[in-house]
């Protein structure tokens, strides 16, 4: 097979999305992944993803949001279907901590539409949730969630239907790139095109190996939990909620279905080398923590596991993600490094790194995100 304009590798949050833009700006595009379609061996599965505007983390991946929530819209129309459910968001921390003044900060510099909440307020107004009074808080109404494994799947359809073919359970074994084209060899054949894009998730490191770009992966753990029988009725009307506390950053969504309130802790997890399919295990002290949350924090919520899921977080060294062309190889594109904070963006990120692996101009600056701040 030698005639793809373009290959994506890893065909999760970023790769469909990447397939699916590369695919209706006319490429011939081939996608591979090594496990079947919306799958839960990597970081785009769990139900659902916190998606916000007003980012703690830094003013300049705003510009960015602002184009994901188009492109959500955009995907949302074209497979007719709801993916972004707007339940606001809730973000409480110390005045004087990272997340309560980075919201700030951020919504003010963009003009971005936030509230900010005393404790009593939110405890008013959401039952569900409870904290220090010494404790501030934001809400912001254009928040919410996306229905993860949703997003993945629409894209992939809407990749098909511009004509990009998907391979999945397919293992990549090597791949090489010269000024005339990149090769991909996998466990069942071997496939040349013009450009590549690697958005391999936690794959990335080993799939990047040798050119100097750190990523470590951390297994995380997803936790469902009962309703109080009480709640059980406010549970639906809980917003998205994001806390930062002295033990860490604690975040969950409303119940959506019979499992309950999804709870996890953003902080910490456990590195490892390389994803393992079908780990299954859960940590004992994470899920020790996240009930000591639940038990603080969520009045409305059991400390009674319905349900469990591990993900991957892949992390660069200053938690920003990686989104470049390789220098050695200017038709060889990476989206990588989404540092626990990135499926709301995969929309954006699928359409940027078309962009970049065509040399199309692109309306965002990406100095933040640069390969050679790791060299
Ligand atoms: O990106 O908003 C986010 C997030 C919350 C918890 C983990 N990631």
């Amino acid at each position: 097979d030698s005639n793809w304009d373009l290959i994506v590798l890893g065909l999760g949050g970023v790769g469909s999305a990447a397939a699916y833009h590369a695919a209706l700006a006319g490429l011939r595009v081939l996608g591979i992944d090594q496990y079947s379609p919306v799958h839960n061996h990597g970081s785009s599965h769990g139900k659902t993803r916190v998606i916000r505007q007003a980012y703690f983390e830094h003013p300049a991946y705003i510009p960015l949001l602002r184009r994901a929530y188009e492109l959500w819209e955009s995907l949302e129309q074209a497979s007719d279907q709801r993916l972004f459910v707007r339940t606001g968001l809730v973000e409480v921390g110390p005045v004087d901590g990272v997340v309560v003044p980075g919201v700030i900060r951020s919504a003010e510099r963009y003009g971005l539409d936030i509230e900010k909440l005393l404790i009593d307020q939110v405890q008013n107004r959401w039952p569900g949730l409870s904290a220090s009074s010494e404790m501030a808080a934001v809400f912001e109404s254009n928040a919410g969630y996306l229905k993860v494994e949703s997003c993945v799947a629409a894209y992939l359809q809407c990749a098909a239907d511009q004509g990009a073919v998907c391979r999945h359970n397919e293992t990549v074994r090597t791949w090489s790139a010269t000024t005339e084209g990149v090769v991909v060899e996998t466990d069942q054949g071997r496939y040349s095109a013009a450009r590549l894009i690697i958005a391999a998730g936690p794959w990335s490191g080993h799939v990047l190996s040798g050119l100097g770009v750190q990523l470590q992966v951390l297994r995380k753990h997803q936790y469902w939990f009962s309703a109080a029988p009480a709640e059980s009725d406010q549970s639906p009307h809980l917003p998205c909620f994001f806390f930062e506390l002295p033990r860490g950053y604690f975040y969950g969504f409303p119940s959506i279905d019979d499992n309950g309130i999804k709870v996890a802790r953003h902080s910490g997890g456990q590195s490892v080398e390389i994803p393992t399919r079908g780990d299954y295990a859960t940590d004992a002290e994470d899920l020790r923590l996240v009930q000591e949350f639940v038990r603080e924090h969520l009045p409305g919520a059991t400390t009674h596991l319905r349900s469990h899921a591990g993900c991957y977080y892949t992390m660069t060294s200053d938690e920003h993600f990686l989104i470049d062309t390789l220098p050695e190889h200017l038709n060889v594109v990476v989206i990588a490094g989404l540092s626990g904070h990135g499926f709301k963006f995969t929309s954006v990120l699928g359409e940027i790194a078309m962009h970049l692996a065509v040399g199309d101009t692109h309306d965002f600056n990406l100095d933040l995100f640069r390969i050679n701040r790791f060299s």
